[in-house]
């Protein structure tokens, strides 16, 4: 006898909406979550700053029109607090709390192919039965915090961003020193000038960042989007990021140089990454055209920062524009500006050690009252590696992986029947605007499941040969671009001993939508359906 229909792992914004559309199909199920409340990302990265930097408008559930409509966004640029507001708001109104566990973390599943289940361990000490496992587990939650000699010893209190304490951390009169400038870095770094008697930014790579131009929503907007949300979600689902945007259709390099610069101006003014990448047709396959956009960004930075050497430390170089995730931020360069902010570059004289009373790098001592690392993620495979996952024959999913992730469309791997993960490796997932990617990957689950059943099936693995052939059209479309050319968490290249693979299916949401329903509509075609 199986204990459940489905065990989803972690209950952010895939895992609240797996529970949702599985109860909805009359499926049991049960969600174990690490945290003691939920949202995932939005729940554990609570540091002052954190905002998502997709719009509001768009990073939002849009399964339920009447949710759409009486939920209402405060500003452009959602910030963390009231993502989790709305999160918890539909976990209230779709009665979703009975199915989620907190405090419980999945430690393990074994695939037992006698009764065609998962054996699933928690945290708790509990284990349970489920035919279906659902990791929701999420992209970007295994941090990372640099092996740093000396960490231990170091007499002040040190964070990360994606642990931050719910209390809040008071940086009055202190000396921070901040590591990491991606996303959060970027972030964080001016809440915490706003309030320290100094910050140190230690940087080893330059990044770079577009404004926000965060602003409320007016009521007029709101009532504008809202009016017509059914056709701008039906826009979004089949477009190539899931936000609908406004490119020109023709490549920046045949562009009369005056209307190149007229443009990124107009989107640098009107703000936001996705309108800026997508300006033009080649910016993310041709380097030349990439330099162009990129020669954009490093004279808006030389413009805004006013020491010319600091400018010069804060302009990215040696990368593509976009192949690392462009950061947004309204305020990270003008902080530069700032007496209490200093910039140090730890590409030339790296972090050697910490010390009871700071940071020592190859040339100098910082003495800090506190750490901050920005250190990013173990992505895509991290959380999954973090459960020990065994599939047909015991094999370990670490093992399965060990030259990188392998999957079937990003929702399924060989060897490990009726196990799905949400936008997995293999997906567009982080390339795209989440919400809708994991809307668009827990109905598809949904949809197969109860096709499944309907058929007499009881379980279900992708073959090895459709994985492969998957894996190598996946790394057609990314090598085709300038993706895989910069050493970023998109190729694995953050973590020592992780494998170089790009794993992120390029070739857009909407395509990639419709393989996905040509798949299912085939009788799953490029799985082997197993038991009755
Ligand atoms: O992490 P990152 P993140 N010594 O990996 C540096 C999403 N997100 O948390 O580039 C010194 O991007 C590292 O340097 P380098 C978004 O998808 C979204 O900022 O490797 N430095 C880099 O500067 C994002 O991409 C939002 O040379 C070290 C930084 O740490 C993803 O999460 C907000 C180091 C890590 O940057 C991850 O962003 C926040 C070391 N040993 C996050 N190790 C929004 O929606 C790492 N670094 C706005």
């Amino acid at each position: 006898m199986v204990d459940l229909d489905v065990v989803v792992v972690g209950a952010g914004f895939s895992g609240i909406y797996a529970v949702h559309a599985f109860r909805s199909a009359g499926l049991t199920v049960r969600a174990f979550e690490a945290g003691d409340g939920i949202g995932g990302t939005w729940f554990w990265n609570s540091y002052p700053g954190a905002r998502c930097d997709v719009e509001s408008k768009d990073y939002s559930y849009s399964f339920s029109p009447e949710l759409e409509q009486e939920w209402s966004w405060s500003e452009r640029y959602p910030a963390q607090p009231e993502i989790l507001r709305y999160l918890n708001h539909v976990a209230d109104k779709f009665g979703l709390w009975p199915h989620i566990q907190l405090n419980t973390r999945v430690t393990g599943a074994g695939w037992d192919a006698a009764t065609a289940s998962w054996r699933v361990s928690a945290s708790d000490g509990a284990t349970l039965t489920a035919r279906f496992l659902v990791s929701a587990a999420g992209c970007l939650s295994e941090l990372q915090v640099p092996d740093l000699p000396g960490l231990a010893e170091f007499d002040g209190a040190w964070y990360h961003t994606s642990r931050w304490p719910k209390e809040g951390v008071d940086f009055a009169g202190k000396r921070v020193g901040l590591v990491g400038t991606g996303s959060s870095g970027i972030q964080v770094a001016p809440e915490i000038a706003a309030a320290a008697e100094h910050l140190y930014v230690f940087q080893r790579t330059a990044n770079f960042a577009v404004p926000n131009r965060n602003r409320p929503w007016a009521e007029a907007e709101e009532r504008a989007f809202k009016s017509g949300y059914r056709e701008y979600r039906a826009e979004a689902r089949e477009s190539f990021l899931g936000v609908p945007i406004t490119g020109t259709g023709r490549p920046v390099l045949d562009e009369p140089p005056q209307d190149v610069q007229r443009l990124f101006t107009e989107r640098w003014e009107a703000g936001g990454g996705m309108p800026f990448l997508g300006a033009y047709t080649d910016v993310l396959v041709s380097q030349a055209a990439n330099d162009v956009v990129a020669e954009f960004m490093r004279d808006r930075i030389r413009e805004i920062v006013a020491d010319p050497a600091v400018a010069d430390l804060l302009c990215p170089r040696g990368y593509p524009v976009g192949a690392k995730r462009l950061c947004q931020s309204d305020d990270y360069y003008a902080m530069f500006n700032q007496a209490n902010v200093s910039l140090v570059d730890i590409r030339s004289t790296p972090i050697e050690s910490a010390y009871p009373g700071g940071l020592k790098t190859t040339t100098d001592s910082y003495d800090l009252d506190a750490l901050v690392f920005a250190t990013g993620f173990d992505a895509l495979t991290g959380a999954l590696f973090a459960m020990d996952i065994r599939g047909a024959g015991g094999v370990p999913l670490r093992s399965a992986w060990a030259t990188g992730a392998q999957t079937y469309l990003g929702l399924a791997t060989a060897g490990f029947p009726n196990l799905f993960i949400i936008t997995g490796p293999g997906s567009p997932s982080v390339f795209s605007n989440m919400v809708l990617s994991i809307e668009q990957h827990v109905e598809w689950v949904r949809d197969c499941i109860a096709w499944l059943r309907s058929h007499g099936h009881a379980t279900i693995a992708p073959t090895a040969a459709a994985q492969s052939a998957w894996m190598e059209h996946v790394s057609e479309v990314a090598y085709a671009t300038l993706f895989p050319k910069a050493d970023s968490w998109y190729v694995g290249a953050n973590i020592p001993g992780k494998p170089r693979v790009f794993t992120s299916y390029l070739a857009g949401c909407g395509p990639y939508r419709a393989k996905c329903d040509a798949v299912a509509a085939a009788g799953y075609e490029g799985f082997a359906l197993g038991g009755s």
